[in-house]
């Protein structure tokens, strides 16, 4: 969010206030000075990028984790949407080549409009996200390694970690005789920046589990707003002591885009709905699991039971299954404020100008709408990009200060048979694939 109460203006760097630019945002009377910036499109990935990432070493991210899965990808970081992270390849233990799971994923807005409606803020495009990147101490990306980032308003930023961690159990089995324990201990690459906005700062986090589990995460951590403690309309909690420093609530809907090309082709996108019947004249209730093919752009709705997943146009397991990832949402708040925010994913065919979830900067000209709910469209989906919305209502609470503790939003992408078995199977247990052999 912005150091200003400004009134949200749908121009990007209009609530950029000269503080911010500088890099020193933290006076509350910085003066709300629009400052125009020539735009600076994306890149266009290309339809059918090579499945070895092209960067030079300085970005590339490559690593090793338990059983021999690599993770490899590029990185590239952009002014107005941060870090982005491009051709994403999985290598299961054991195998012969890498599997292309990403082709571009990054972060598509953090949209912050405050309960009392006099504020609202798009962080990315509007609010200096990019260039708030901040240096990281060694202290702070443990075991790893802070790469430089250009940012070419700014200047060198100490700012990218790779590093691992450890993950805990990555499975465990107890064998049914001989008293043997299958159990491997797993570590996890991360990969994150951290951006000051206003008195916010965001950790932004990629995963990458040996199993080929993905993760993302933004978490919000820095100060509250000194500027947003007069909520005495009811719309705020009291943060010091009495009933005077009122809080303003508001709203961090956080947008993730992605671009998978699972395999290095095109995707279909396919929604699941289970529904759960009560039990009629004894036995046990039942549950019916309905796949619906999403075949043209869709907002969709999260509802219990209901899920979706990417599959990959060609790429098959060695059981002969559609290799894909699902979308695995975490606790999210769906605000109903704006059309973009109303729902929890869109699948929306790939155009180069739409880039931002929200006050978007990509030029697809006047009648094309500047937020994701507006190239919901009808469109036949032969190229799906896949937009994630997690959303926090924050009510503020004492121990947000201070520093205000970090709270993740986020979600995961699981696979969902892109191999044939669990990635990580120990030899003696490889076997033990479909019908098991009970000895009858
Ligand atoms: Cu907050």
């Amino acid at each position: 969010m912005s150091t200003q109460r400004t009134p949200r203006t749908r121009r990007r760097g209009a609530v950029l206030t000269a503080a911010v630019l500088l890099g020193t945002a933290t006076a509350a009377t910085a003066p709300a000075t629009a400052v125009p910036r020539p735009p600076t499109p994306l890149p266009t990935a290309p339809t059918r990028p090579p499945v070895q990432p092209t960067c030079s070493s300085a970005y590339k991210i490559t690593q090793k984790l338990e059983g021999g899965a690599v993770w490899n990808m590029c990185w590239r970081y952009n002014t107005d949407a941060g870090l982005t992270l491009d051709n994403v390849t999985y290598q299961p233990p054991g195998a012969a080549a890498p599997i292309r799971v990403l082709t571009s994923a990054r972060l598509a807005q953090i949209h912050v409009p405050y309960d009392d409606g006099a504020a609202e803020y798009d962080d990315l495009t509007g609010a200096g996200f990019g260039w708030g990147l901040q240096n990281l101490k060694p202290a702070e990306c443990p075991g790893g390694t802070i790469s430089t980032v250009k940012v070419p308003e700014v200047g060198q930023v100490k700012g990218l970690c790779t590093t691992t961690r450890a993950r805990g159990h990555a499975y465990r089995m107890a064998a049914d005789a001989g008293g043997q324990v299958y159990q491997v201990q797993g570590k996890d690459l991360l990969v994150y920046t951290v951006n000051k906005v206003g008195w916010y700062e965001y950790i932004s986090e990629w995963r990458f589990s040996a199993d080929g589990t993905i993760g993302a995460n933004v978490g919000a951590t820095g100060s509250l707003s000194p500027v947003d403690y007069n909520a005495t309309d009811g719309r705020g909690w009291p943060i010091g002591k009495g009933a005077r420093a009122y809080a303003t609530s508001h709203a961090h809907n956080v947008f993730w885009k992605l671009d998978f090309g699972l395999d290095g082709t095109k995707d279909r996108i396919e929604q699941f709905d289970s529904t759960v019947t009560a039990p009629v004249n004894g036995g046990g209730p039942t549950v019916k699991t309905k796949r619906t093919a999403v075949t043209k752009e869709l907002a969709g709705d999260a509802r219990n039971m209901r899920w979706w997943r990417v599959v990959s146009g060609t790429g098959k397991n060695a059981d002969g299954h559609a290799r894909s990832y699902e979308i695995v949402p975490g606790h999210t708040n769906t605000h109903a404020g704006r059309g973009f925010t109303k729902h929890d994913v869109y699948f929306t065919q790939s155009r180069a100008c739409e880039q931002f979830a929200s006050n978007n900067i990509g030029n697809c000209g006047t009648n094309a709408g500047d937020s994701v709910d507006k190239w919901v469209n009808g469109e036949t989906l032969t190229k799906p990009s896949v937009w994630v919305n997690i959303g926090f209502h924050h009510i503020a609470r004492d121990e947000d200060q201070q520093p205000m503790p970090v709270h993740w939003q986020g979600f995961q992408l699981a696979p969902r048979d892109v191999t044939a078995m669990n990635p990580l199977t120990p030899s003696d247990l490889a076997s033990e694939n479909g019908q098991p052999d009970l000895g009858s």
